[in-house]
């Protein structure tokens, strides 16, 4: 539906995800293939059109055996939540560099980045930002995917390739809380936006910010107006049934920063006997 055209092979980590569950089904008219990959366990082929590789992203060979064959990758997979530095170093940090040293050796020109919101998650929610602001990481894990927007740019730079980074807020089935009616990606908006990423000429490095178009949004995607991503679904349906929902206090995390609740997990490590 919106591709101009397909892909041979196209490259999804994280397939064994809740996104990647949504987006093996929904990427497929992008091309011939679909080459699925995740650590975890993924539902068997669908058919011909499928081939399934097992991969854990820190593993240098195993990601570019991966790698190897395909034309552009969507790379969903890796921590998506706020855990140890040393588990977020292996599969966001190690992980990104291997994907993209293996598109540069096996000659991948595009890739779509599955960044987040907590790459700014410092910023308060009174506050509305573009993509140019100064990055305010909330966690181990946002500082992961502000690390992966700059090997994104590095890549670009010194080897041409390029990618679209999305600051995805929450991509859900619906919005559950009052943080998510401005933070909410619908699925289908996702679908355009990771559209637009591998088939807008000319991106550069893009960054963009992951939100359907919702009224009380925080981010302004004019730096990334030539993807022409226009949102076509809004949480403004949900905000009756959230709003009658008990409202956090004004001083909580979930109700100050844009990346809410992450903004307050951690330190790690400083439990008894857990000390380095
Ligand atoms: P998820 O946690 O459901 O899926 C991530 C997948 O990556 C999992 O299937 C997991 O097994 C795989 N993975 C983890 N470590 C790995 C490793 N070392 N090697 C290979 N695979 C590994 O997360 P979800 O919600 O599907 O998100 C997908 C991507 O989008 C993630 O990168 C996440 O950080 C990003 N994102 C998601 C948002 C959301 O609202 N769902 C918001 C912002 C960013
Ligand atoms: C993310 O980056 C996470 O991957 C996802 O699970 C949600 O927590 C989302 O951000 C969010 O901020 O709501």
């Amino acid at each position: 539906m919106f591709a101009r055209y397909k892909f041979h092979r196209l490259l999804l980590t994280g397939a064994a995800g809740g996104l990647g569950r949504v987006l093996r089904e929904r990427l497929r008219p992008f091309a011939e293939v679909m080459r699925l990959s995740d650590v975890a366990e993924m539902a068997p082929a669908q058919g011909s059109f499928e081939e399934l590789m097992a991969c854990d992203l820190s593993d240098k060979s195993a990601v570019h055996a991966l790698v190897a064959g395909c034309d552009a990758i969507v790379h969903m997979g890796g921590i998506s939540v706020e855990r140890p530095f040393e588990e977020v170093l292996q599969a966001n940090i190690a992980g990104v560099v291997n994907v993209y040293e293996a598109a540069r050796c096996h000659g991948v020109r595009r890739v779509v980045f599955a960044s987040s919101n907590h790459v700014i998650g410092f910023y308060k929610q009174t506050e509305k930002i573009d993509a140019h602001v100064r990055r305010r990481p909330d966690s181990f894990y946002g500082l992961s995917k502000s690390f992966g927007e700059d090997v994104a740019n590095f890549y670009f730079d010194r080897y041409g390739i390029e990618t679209v980074s999305m600051r995805i807020g929450t991509s859900v089935p619906a919005p559950k809380d009052r943080r998510m009616l401005s933070t909410w990606l619908s699925y289908d908006d996702l679908v355009q936006l990771i559209s637009k990423g591998l088939f807008t000429p000319n991106v550069g490095h893009t960054v963009v910010y992951g939100a359907s178009a919702n009224r009380d949004g925080w981010w302004d995607n004019h730096a990334a107006a030539h993807l022409g991503f226009a949102p076509q679904d809004s949480s403004e349906p949900w905000r009756t049934e959230i709003e009658a929902l008990a409202a956090p206090a004004a001083n909580d995390p979930v109700a100050l920063y844009q990346g809410g609740v992450f903004t307050a997990y951690g330190p790690f490590g400083d439990e008894a006997g857990d000390v380095a």
